[in-house]
């Protein structure tokens, strides 16, 4: 049941004030230190945050995705990785139990995700597979009432600190592309199962992501998720599906704080005795920023409405990371140059926002992968329509 509008208004301004009055003033010591502060994980449970999109019977907020996409527009404006804390919670790392799920699995798991008590995260890259998920290597051979992994997943958001993986292994070696392909539940802590070490990346500091290892490692076999081999690839792409909305609603959010802090910088300082924001090489930066991220806003929300409405969002959703991503990138690249000199300097937040932005092109499926979700399907559409 969506919530009435009083309640969704008051929720987004809460979380609003949790983003300026909590999140934002952390910034540099998330930065720097490259942790989360312990005290912010518990404020964030206590609001809620891991539980968003996770069904009310199981202890979530219930949101549908208009409602997620709102408050994501919000936390959205704090530096990416106070997100990236819950977000496998709230999209990759519960939805694959959320939407195909046996009811056991949605039992054991979605309450436990919901509270942040476990952080879930969601394996599929591979060393060898990237762009290409339905190649994955890693395998899973039925043995009796087991499953026995082998295989490295890569790059896995929150692996050094998630509890519950959703892995995609490969079950039926026979079949080389994605019918071959099965989801799984694994637990943290399984004998066989490990993670690397932590990246050292570009930007995001605070957020963390590393390999896991699987080596012989046996799981029960009802950890197939939703109980029937070869579904695998089909979880993965519905769970992304959600995904990257949710990512495009991220963009959004990143990109009109980052216009709030290039307007208060261009309103300040002065050049040739006067504000530079008096520059209209400047306003013709600032404006385009506001219409392209007023753009992104949109069509997210359509996007969202659609998907509650129960239409395929495939396109859209392909469409609005590819928009939305690439447009913060815009964005955060025009704040460095209004910000001058100060826009390459660490105590401005510039720098470190633009080197943030820059992930959201590239995960969750890169622009050029939307880009061939979105002409694949005005192809199969526009063959169908002429008979083709
Ligand atoms: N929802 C449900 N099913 C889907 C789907 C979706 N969004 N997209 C594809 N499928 C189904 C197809 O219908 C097809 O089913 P059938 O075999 O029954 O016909 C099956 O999945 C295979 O689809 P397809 O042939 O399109 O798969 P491809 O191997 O061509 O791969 C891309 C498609 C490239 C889009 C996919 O591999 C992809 O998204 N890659 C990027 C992965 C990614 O985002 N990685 C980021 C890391 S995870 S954070």
């Amino acid at each position: 049941m969506p919530l009435d509008l009083e309640t969704r208004t008051q929720l987004i301004e809460t979380i609003r004030r949790f983003v300026d009055e909590r999140l934002i003033p952390r910034e540099a010591e998330v930065a720097d230190t490259d942790a989360m502060p312990a005290d912010i994980i518990q404020e964030m449970r206590e609001l809620g945050l891991f539980g968003l999109s996770i069904a009310e019977e199981f202890g979530g907020l219930g949101l549908n995705m208009e409602e997620e996409a709102l408050l994501i527009f919000e936390l959205g404006r704090a530096a990416p990785a106070f997100r990236s804390m819950f977000a496998t919670n709230v999209g990759i790392g519960s939805q694959g139990i959320a939407i195909d799920g046996t009811p056991e699995q949605k039992a054991k798991y979605l309450p436990r995700l919901a509270s942040g008590e476990l952080i879930g995260s969601f394996a599929l890259t591979e060393p060898e597979v990237g762009s290409d998920a339905g190649s994955v290597k890693t395998t899973a051979r039925r043995e009796g009432d087991f499953y026995v992994l082998n295989g490295t997943k890569r790059f896995i958001t929150n692996a050094p600190h998630a509890g519950l993986f959703t892995v995609m292994a490969r079950t039926n070696p026979e079949v080389k592309g994605a019918g071959g392909v099965s989801a799984f539940a694994v637990e943290a802590g399984t004998p066989g199962l490990s993670t690397g070490k932590p990246e050292r990346k570009m930007g995001q500091q605070g957020a963390h992501v590393c390999d896991v290892i699987f080596d012989n490692c046996r799981i029960p076999a009802d950890a197939l998720i939703g109980g029937k081999e070869g579904q695998g690839f089909k979880t993965a792409m519905k769970v992304l599906d959600k995904g990257r909305l949710h990512i495009a609603a991220a963009c959004t959010g990143l990109a009109e704080r980052i216009i709030d802090d290039m307007m208060a910088y261009a309103v300040g300082r002065k050049q040739f005795g006067k504000a530079i924001a008096e520059f209209q090489l400047l306003q013709a930066m600032f404006a385009d920023s506001k219409a392209e991220a007023l753009a992104a806003r949109a069509l997210v929300l359509d996007s969202a409405r659609r998907r509650d409405a129960g239409e395929d969002v495939s396109v859209a959703a392909a469409s609005a990371k590819m928009f939305a991503s690439e447009m913060v990138g815009r964005v955060a690249d025009r704040n460095v140059q209004v910000h001058g000199g100060s826009g390459y300097i660490k105590d401005y937040r510039a720098e470190q926002l633009f080197r943030d932005a820059r992930l959201f092109r590239i995960y969750e499926g890169t622009t050029q992968i939307q880009q061939t979700i979105i002409a694949k399907a005005m192809i199969a559409e526009t063959r169908a329509k002429l008979g083709l």
